[in-house]
């Protein structure tokens, strides 16, 4: 493991990111349905336990989080979508702020799409998927929770859903450890790390 991923701290939170976070170097944005395991990935993805949930305030989370990997690199948690939780109002704030983030944010390099693996493309994942395609933003898609199923079910999903949508994807499992080098590996490209 490239030990510059240990050392990942938390930044802040903020929805006026613009403001907050200077668009420079490179990000790396964890985006899907509540729940599906964003948090535990970023953590098993920097070997911390709690570094993800450091970060989340009781309720609902409706603000970017960012962790820096070193001076030039940073992780973004983008909380759930599809958060019915969420009030009218605070879903509306939330939602311009990711539009935001995702039209204009130039230091964007790539995008991890989590979905649950038992549970794959939904229509909000589809809407995600044609919005960062839109906005060339690249992807790559983490089937979590790849624990709950057995191998074979597991890799089916795998090549459905690259073949539906030849989609960049791989498995993973934040319990089991599964798939942190290849996510280190996509990270390491989008970050320009040797
Ligand atoms: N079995 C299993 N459970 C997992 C895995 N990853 C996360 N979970 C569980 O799924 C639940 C949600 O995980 P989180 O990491 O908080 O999910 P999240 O996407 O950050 O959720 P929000 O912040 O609410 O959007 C927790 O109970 C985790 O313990 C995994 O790889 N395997
Ligand atoms: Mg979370």
């Amino acid at each position: 493991m490239n030990p510059l991923y240990h050392r990942t701290q938390f930044l802040l939170s903020t929805l006026e990111f613009a403001r907050d976070v200077p668009d420079t170097g490179f990000e790396v944005a964890f985006v899907g349905r509540s729940n599906v395991g964003k948090s535990s990935a970023i953590n098993a993805i920097t070997n911390q336990k709690a570094l993800a949930r450091a970060s989340k305030t009781p309720g609902r989370t409706q603000q970017l989080v960012f962790f820096q990997v070193d001076a030039q690199r940073r992780l973004v948690d983008l909380p759930g979508y599809g958060f019915a939780k969420a009030s009218g109002q605070a879903q509306e704030r939330w939602r311009k702020a990711l539009e935001d983030y995702f039209q204009h944010r130039k230091c964007l390099k790539g995008v991890f799409l989590l979905m649950d693996i038992r549970h794959p493309l939904t229509a909000i994942d589809r809407l995600m998927i044609e919005w960062c395609h839109r906005l060339q933003r690249p992807l790559h898609v983490l089937l979590t929770k790849a624990d709950k199923l057995n191998y074979g079910p597991a890799k089916n999903t795998l090549l459905k859903v690259q073949q539906s949508l030849g989609l960049s994807c791989q498995l993973f499992s934040a319990t089991q450890k599964l798939g942190i080098d290849s996510a280190h590996a996509m990270l390491d490209r989008w970050f320009e790390i040797e």
